[in-house]
């Protein structure tokens, strides 16, 4: 089925029908913001699932009952997805939560409230190639085609949750002061205990170094691989077939090289360069 048959259209964005709806779209829109609610932001295939583990591990102090117990989907459930409004009244203060949104598409609650974002990026050549894998095995996502034909959609943003630069621009060009940290995929692969630790004091917990270390081991890829209630195992193989392509895929940096053709990366860096001209920021990544 194509994009449009699979998707619903909010706000000039693609969102998965399977997971999304005109109520939950009303639910987010009146969604009422706590002053300790820790919303994770992510572009897909940037490390949404690492946050749905490390964030409910610090505000735990390291308990690992969360991560044991409730599947990731609802221990930090998306804003925008349907299972928020049935898991809500579930979820214990401080509140971790996720969401694929612009920053524009924020309820007018998160500009009342002191809610902290953590938003985390990866290099966008790693995400289209994990992109690309994730619409093989989700049966919600529009066959990709060749890689070729997917580079074209991602560049263009014809895919669920739109095109990669719009996102980062929307929240890099945010204006949340000390309410907001930006993380990547990369340092979190570089130094996962150091990350930890920076969110921590982000986040007011002042954890040891034994804590620290217990939850970059328990979200190590490997472990995170194993644990039923974050490797999506326990959705239904007609939503995810993980024998086309596991959910934790890799989880490395750099898987683009072993995809991209010389002319590819040509045609992708210099789309995205041209996307950035004129943006007071810079990407931590080179893009050649
Ligand atoms: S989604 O669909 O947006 O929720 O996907 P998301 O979780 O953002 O991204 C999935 C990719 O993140 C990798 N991943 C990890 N990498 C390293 N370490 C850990 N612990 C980890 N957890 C998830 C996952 O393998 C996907 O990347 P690829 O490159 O496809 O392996």
């Amino acid at each position: 089925m194509s994009l449009e048959e699979l998707s619903l259209q909010y706000k000039g964005l693609f969102l998965p029908r399977e997971t999304h709806s005109e109520d939950s779209l009303q639910f987010v829109h009146e969604f009422k913001f706590e002053d300790d609610d820790v919303l994770s932001v992510t572009y897909p295939k940037s490390g949404t699932t690492w946050m749905q583990e490390v964030v409910p591990l610090i505000l735990n102090d390291g308990d690992l009952t969360p991560i044991q117990t409730i599947p990731n989907w609802d221990r930090s459930p998306w804003l925008e997805e349907t299972r928020l409004s049935i898991v809500v009244d579930k979820l214990k203060s401080p509140r971790a939560l996720t969401s694929h949104f612009l920053y524009e598409l924020m309820p007018a609650s998160f500009h009342q409230s002191k809610a902290k974002v953590i938003y985390v990026m990866r290099n966008p050549k790693d995400i289209a190639v994990s992109f690309y894998y994730f619409h093989h095995s989700a049966s919600f996502l529009e066959d990709p085609g060749t890689f070729e034909e997917f580079l074209d959609k991602f560049l263009e943003g014809k895919l669920v949750f739109g095109k990669w630069t719009d996102h980062i621009k929307s929240w890099k060009n945010a204006k949340l002061r000390d309410r907001i940290i930006y993380i990547t995929y990369e340092e979190m692969k570089e130094d996962l205990p150091a990350v930890v630790r920076s969110l921590s004091s982000f986040l007011g917990k002042n954890l040891s170094d034994e804590v620290i270390h217990k939850i970059a081991h328990h979200c190590s890829f490997d472990v995170m691989k194993n644990n039923p209630m974050s490797n999506f195992s326990l959705v239904p193989k007609i939503y995810i077939d993980h024998e086309k392509s596991p959910f934790l895929r890799k989880g490395v940096t750099g898987d683009w090289k072993n995809h991209f053709t010389s002319e590819q990366l040509r045609r992708f860096c210099s789309t995205i360069k041209k996307e950035m001209e004129g943006e007071s920021f810079t990407l931590p990544w080179s893009l050649d």
